[in-house]
């Protein structure tokens, strides 16, 4: 699909892309997509404004009904799932495969979202004093700022926006500079599932688009009352903090450093086929791809040699045409993080096995292709505890299980892990209290490609927020604890006796 159909199909209105100042080129081919407008501060301060004027309206609105714009926007995206999945490609390179797979993560979130706009439960609290009635309601939060990554430029954002929407929240949404097209599109498809709704309040939702500033205005902003932030460590060290300072709410989803141990009982073909998915799938930039291997030393001369084998046969190329798993590395930027991680690795006494180079230089000086990289490491050396956002994976050996959940928690990094076990005590301890300290851990399964249907996020340098399933939906309400006396007395809690007359 080219561009031009893509934008046809959307029925995305060609003028967006124009005119502006923001370069935005896909990654396949270097080619440009547009130049966009780029939010000046007076417009972002107009769109938050907005949005806290529309709060005031939509906060009233019934939850169930909140509802129903969600399940009409699914009704946009499932009826746009080809395009926009090929948008989301062409702007970040990731396979058409796993641009669908985006949408329908999209999908899958606004169904969970609809459902839930049934469901945003509260407690009732036995009371200590008699005649008296506790409970607690959630009630909407506030406006709420988005802001994405280019690796996964739609998804994230709708596991916000979802949830929020059906929280009672308007969204301003700041994309990442690099992916601003498919944010554009997405807005479109929520304004034309709130033109069916009818009476969905001006500002609802809003896409601010720019750079670094854009994002400070949105995270300094005393109107905004909830900003979930995906990005980098360093990125969420700066945004944490300016949060707190003004005592907004933060939900962080930063760095991974995934690691799968493979254990001696593991079915070594269930492994080969999941580190690959985890490793060199999105080209290694998922914040959930596997890093590092921690393999057993009774398997590991059966499972490298066959990792090797089958990242000689990887199929990197334009990531439009189904036939190839792994497209480019986003940017320049990109490539040379790749690089530097590799000249280190080296220099720790790494050996590279496999891939670790750029190929198909006839895409274009600025598409940077390279071959997944499998490096052997002699332990967890410096580079290894680093994340680099590119399609590198560390083996390294163990000998006792013990020693194995050490090192995989042994990162300053927390957000998802694995092991592959058939050995139901090692499966149990690895989840259990004394195992992974990740977010995310899993058993027989890579770190990667999870479900909407739980809590997504992570530990320590990984920020601890929760986006997506389970009970994430907290964070973007207020929870109001509330207690009835309906005696005729005044007891006071505690038991505490103030006697006045
Ligand atoms: C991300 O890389 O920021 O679990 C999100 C996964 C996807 C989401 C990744 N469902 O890999």
């Amino acid at each position: 699909m080219k561009l031009q159909d893509i934008i046809a199909a959307l029925d995305l209105d060609p003028a967006l892309l124009e005119g502006g100042t923001l370069e935005v080129r896909s990654p396949i081919d270097g080619a440009l997509i547009g130049r966009l407008r780029e939010d000046t501060a007076d417009e972002v301060d107009a769109k938050i404004g907005r949005a806290a004027e529309a709060f005031r309206a939509w906060r009233d609105v019934p939850a169930p009904r909140r509802g129903e714009l969600v399940r009409l926007f699914g009704e946009e995206l499932r009826a746009n799932k080809q395009a926009l999945g090929a948008l989301v490609t062409l702007e970040c390179g990731k396979s058409i495969q796993e641009g669908w797979g985006e949408v329908q993560e999209m999908i899958d979130i606004c169904d969970f979202a609809v459902g839930l706009s049934r469901q945003l439960y509260g407690l009732t609290i036995a009371s200590e004093r008699a005649g008296h009635r506790m409970s607690e309601s959630w009630h909407p939060l506030g406006v709420c700022g988005i802001i994405s990554a280019f690796n996964f430029p739609v998804a994230v954002w709708s596991w916000n926006a979802a949830l929020a929407l059906v929280c009672g929240d308007p969204c301003v949404w700041k994309p990442s500079e690099k992916t601003p097209v498919t944010a554009l599109a997405c807005q479109a498809l929520l304004e034309r599932a709130m033109a069916r709704f009818g009476g969905a309040p001006e500002g609802l939702s809003s896409v601010v688009v720019g750079g670094r500033a854009v994002g400070e205005q949105l995270v300094d902003d005393r109107r905004v009352a909830l900003v979930s932030a995906t990005g980098s460590t360093r990125m969420g060290r700066e945004v944490g903090p300016r949060l707190a300072r003004r005592f907004a709410r933060s939900i962080l989803e930063l760095g991974g450093n995934n690691a799968m141990i493979v254990a001696p009982s593991a079915d070594l073909e269930l492994a080969v086929r999941a580190i690959l998915f985890a490793a060199v799938g999105t080209a290694g930039q998922r914040c959930t791809s596997l890093r590092r291997l921690i393999v057993h030393e009774s398997v590991y001369d059966r499972l490298v040699p066959r990792l090797q084998a089958a990242y000689s046969q990887i199929r990197i190329g334009d990531p439009l045409e189904q036939a190839n798993l792994v497209g480019p590395l986003i940017d320049r930027d990109a490539f040379q993080g790749m690089m530097h991680a590799l000249a280190r690795a080296r220099e720790e006494r790494g050996r590279v096995l496999a891939g670790g180079e750029r190929v198909l230089p006839e895409k274009g000086p600025d598409a940077y292709y390279v071959s997944p990289a499998l490096v052997e490491m002699p332990a967890q050396t410096e580079v290894v505890r680093h994340e680099t956002f590119a399609p590198i994976l560390y083996v390294m050996r163990y000998r006792d299980f013990d020693e194995a959940v050490q090192v995989q928690n042994d990162v300053p990094q927390g957000l998802s892990s694995c092991i592959f076990t058939t050995d139901l005590r090692e499966a149990e301890r690895f989840l259990s209290a004394a195992g992974s300290d990740c977010g995310i851990a899993n058993v027989n399964i890579g770190p990667s490609g999870a479900e909407i249907g739980g809590a997504f996020g992570g530990e320590k340098e990984t920020g601890g927020g929760r986006e997506s399933g389970s009970d994430s939906w907290k964070a973007y309400m207020r929870r109001q604890t509330a207690t009835v006396n309906y005696s005729n007395a005044l007891p006071l809690a505690q038991g505490i006796k103030f006697e006045t007359i």
